[in-house]
């Protein structure tokens, strides 16, 4: 596919696959409610059924619909025969609720309030803290659906060994960005990109970028030995993509975004702030460190009217053109064309994004 047409494919989504994504979310899901390893009650079943629901569903699934794109060009076809497509959806459908777990726990580490338009799990009055053993259940619903379904594949261990080692790497990363934002510790003379980078890699990239890429290769019967570069590429989208996020967190409408922003009261090592401290003066540098890290809306908008003295938006602009830049001249020197376009594909998903 030329780039082009592959740019146009995949900005305006194809209406068949998500029809059919949709239709085998409803399939897992009812294989769930009836597994009998649990004897469920009613009652409960009625809320798991609302939680996988509120939880999963809601989102731009682009991790999810990235393992079926992926998988179509590495077979070079546009249509996948009825199991293949079932399997593509079905590992398109464990990411998401992988997903939807590291997001109900992170809401509640994070104190946030809304999430894809409504109140984070957690802030429904009926659930409160049993959202963090709701998002566990989502975390066994992977593994219940991976065993269900790929049981027997000649590639079912590494699939469950690499799950493991990426919810391994995507915790890791949450734990990087909690200590270094520890409350009792503040000190904005630790930020820097290096420790941001890191944190970014692990807590988001390989979830979010090589996770979906690995289940397409695997899939297609491939060894992710011998995909070390395609790794180091998405690992650089995820850090591109993360980037983007913290600038919304600041600048992004939260009615479109879906969520408001916490990462200045929560002393977040965001990309912005990491910025601002690059290019502030000793005074600016004094606004920042009385006023980062706290909740009173004042403080906040001190921080965001600051930010917009630094140019950061503009600066985010050079960031993103840089960056989309030095992404497409890493995929072009890939030599596997198929590769080059599986890469191409994501990063068109998300380049410019506003959501
Ligand atoms: C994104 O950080 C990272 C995650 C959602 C991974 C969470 C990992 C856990 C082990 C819970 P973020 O807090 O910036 O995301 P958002 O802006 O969507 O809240
Ligand atoms: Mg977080
Ligand atoms: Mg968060
Ligand atoms: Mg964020």
């Amino acid at each position: 596919m030329a780039t082009v047409e592959l740019e146009a494919a995949n900005r305006s989504g194809d209406a068949d696959t998500l029809a059919t994504f949709k239709e085998i979310y409803n399939k897992l899901k009812e294989e769930l409610l009836s597994d009998h390893a649990v004897e469920f009650t009613d009652e409960s079943l009625q809320w798991i059924d609302h939680m996988v629901d509120y939880n999963v569903l809601g989102g731009k699934c682009n991790r999810g619909l990235s393992v079926i794109d992926s998988y179509k060009i590495l077979k070079g076809v546009d249509v996948l025969n009825h199991e293949e497509m079932f399997l593509a959806c079905t590992l398109g459908w464990c990411i998401e609720w992988l997903q939807a777990y590291l997001l109900v726990h992170d809401d509640i580490m994070d104190n946030s309030l809304t999430r894809r338009g409504k109140p984070c799990w957690f802030r429904v009055p009926q659930v409160g803290l049993i959202a963090i053993n709701d998002g566990m259940i989502l975390r066994c619903h992977v593994s219940r659906i991976l065993q269900r379904h790929f049981k027997g594949k000649p590639y079912y261990v590494d699939l469950i060994d690499f799950f493991n080692e990426i919810e391994f790497k995507t915790t890791s990363g949450q734990f990087l960005d909690l200590i270094t934002s520890h409350e009792g510790d503040k000190d904005l003379t630790k930020y820097n990109m290096k420790i941001y980078r890191l944190i970014a890699r692990y807590k988001t990239s390989y979830y979010s970028f090589y996770l979906p890429v690995a289940c397409a290769l695997l899939l297609a019967g491939e060894n992710l030995d011998n995909f070390t570069g395609v790794k180091n590429i998405l690992v650089e989208m995820g850090t591109h993509y993360q980037i983007q996020d913290d600038y919304l967190d600041a600048f992004g409408d939260p009615e479109f975004i879906g969520k408001i922003g916490t990462d200045i009261e929560d002393y977040k090592c965001s990309w912005l702030v990491v910025q601002a401290l690059e290019c502030a003066n000793e005074a600016q540098k004094r606004i920042l460190s009385e006023n980062y890290g706290k909740s009173d809306p004042a403080c906040v908008a001190r921080v965001k009217d600051l930010y917009k003295d630094l140019n950061l938006e503009e600066v985010f602009r050079g960031y993103e053109m840089n960056s989309y830049n030095k992404l497409i001249t890493g995929i072009e020197a890939e030599t596997n064309k198929d590769i080059q376009n599986v890469l191409k594909s994501f990063l068109f998903k998300i380049y410019k994004r506003n959501k």
